[in-house]
């Protein structure tokens, strides 16, 4: 099992291994970000019956098509489970399963399926059926996906350009931000305690399986009481991480000079914009839209080199601490693996409650373009945001807001 390269998700991949060793099966679990290579090294090696994949971004679904293509290049014939919540059965339909033919590749939405698909998967008297109902049902949805894709009417790249979002540049400075080039900030900046303050307990639920939105999920009549107690042991458990400094968190911003050139946008190495640092190829909207909608690229929100406004787009990495892994597989060593698990949960409430606590600090201070902005902490009202920045800015690197993670 492993989470497949440039990925770090691993909170579902370690649920799927405990459920499958409590019936029994010895899962080898080589980690996260891990090459192909290594895969299907440690399958040859220790030869397994069955490879599992996981991945959460989006990227990850293009490197499981390619684990998929190097199986049936190599002459593997075992299944290959896919999971991880990108993932679908669609896509494992249109794009995975095409490509792996000696073996068969099954989408397992959620852990709790594992163990019967696994079976179904290993026994001689269950496999040739079990194949053959998953081979119909992907035949199925791949011909409704294609269906669906004819449907869609895409416009040329030029007639989307001309239909791209125009802000009137002429009427509108950028503000230029406080500092160019790159800041770092640690612990000393940033406690754990502040961060608690940031903190949205309801994807710490959704983590566990636990569907509702907190404080709600406390009361609710099904999920309340596993609610409740879970609750009750991460507030335990925070309480140690913050009273012991268990994580260091971390952080780095950064702002550079920028212009938009048609679809991309180009960065300078300072102020004096003769230098070009790096170049942005931003993807522009192709689908065709109703009601003179903008066909919109990311670029758009930047001011074009012609118009000669000085403008800028700015970054940021968090990190609530690089000691989480250890801590977990402290836990893990000692076989409690609820604790790994809720260890790593908890990070990563630090780390989003960081990316929510500095892109406040970009808005008011740093870059100040919304020092008037009266949210306050835990309020990640979209609307209210977006009327702050409105039409003129999208934060990058963050990925709080929708349609921020683009980078
Ligand atoms: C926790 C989390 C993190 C943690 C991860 C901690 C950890 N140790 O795993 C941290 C903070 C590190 C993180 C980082 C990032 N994250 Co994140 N993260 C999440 C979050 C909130 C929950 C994921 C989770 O654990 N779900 C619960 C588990 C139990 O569900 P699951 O993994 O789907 O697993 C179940 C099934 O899918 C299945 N399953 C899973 N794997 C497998 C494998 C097999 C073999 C089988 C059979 C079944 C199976 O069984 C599991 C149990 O039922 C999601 C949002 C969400 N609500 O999903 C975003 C999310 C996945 N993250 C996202 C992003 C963008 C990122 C970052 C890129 C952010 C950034 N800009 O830096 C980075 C990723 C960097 C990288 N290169 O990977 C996006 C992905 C969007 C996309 N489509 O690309 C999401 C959807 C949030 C969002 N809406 O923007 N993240």
């Amino acid at each position: 099992m492993a989470t497949v390269k440039g990925d770090v998700h691993d909170i579902g991949k370690n649920i799927v291994g405990v459920v499958l060793a409590c019936n029994n099966y010895e899962i080898i679990d080589l980690g996260v970000m891990v090459p192909v290579a290594k895969i299907l090294q440690t399958a040859r090696d220790e030869n397994v019956d069955v490879i599992g994949l996981s991945g959460l971004i989006t990227p990850s679904l293009d490197e499981m098509a390619h684990v998929a293509a190097e199986m049936e290049r190599e002459g593997f014939d075992i299944p290959l489970l896919i999971g991880g919540a990108t993932t679908s059965r669609v896509h494992t339909a249109v794009k995975i399963h095409p490509k792996y033919q000696r073996g068969q590749a099954v989408h397992v939405n959620d852990a709790s399926r594992a163990v019967n698909v696994v079976s179904s998967l290993l026994q001689p008297d269950t496999k040739a059926s079990y194949i053959e109902n998953i081979q119909a049902e992907y035949a199925k949805s791949a011909a409704a996906h294609a269906r669906a894709e004819a449907a869609k009417t895409r416009l040329p790249l030029s007639q989307a350009r001309d239909a791209a979002f125009k802000p009137d540049w002429a009427n509108y400075s950028p503000p230029k931000p406080s500092l160019l080039g790159i800041k770092s900030f640690d612990d000393s900046d940033f406690s754990l305690e502040k961060l608690v303050e940031y903190f949205d307990w309801t994807p710490f639920f959704q983590t566990w399986e636990l569907k509702g939105r907190y404080p709600a999920i406390l009361e609710d009549e099904k999920q309340g009481k596993a609610a409740r107690q879970l609750f009750e042991d991460a507030q335990a458990m925070l309480k140690k991480i913050v009273a012991e400094k268990w994580y260091r968190p971390r952080a780095v911003i950064g702002f550079w000079p920028a212009s938009a050139v048609g679809d991309d946008i180009r960065l300078f190495t300072d102020d004096t914009r003769s230098a070009e640092r790096a170049m942005f190829y931003t993807l522009r909207q192709q689908l065709s839209k109703r009601g003179g909608k903008p066909n919109m690229a990311l670029a758009d929100f930047v001011a074009p080199l012609e118009s000669g406004k000085a403008d800028y787009i700015g970054g940021f990495a968090v990190t609530a601490g690089i000691e989480e892994v250890a801590i977990a597989e402290k836990f893990e060593k000692n076989n409690d693996d609820y604790s790994a698990i809720l260890a790593k949960a908890l990070a990563d409430r630090f780390a989003e409650a960081f990316a929510e606590l500095m892109h406040e600090r970009v808005r008011r201070e740093y870059w100040g373009y919304a020092d008037d902005e009266t949210l306050s902490p835990g309020e990640p009202d979209r609307g209210k945001l977006s009327r702050h920045s409105s039409g003129t800015r999208i934060s990058s690197a963050t990925r709080s807001y929708g349609k921020d993670d683009a980078f």
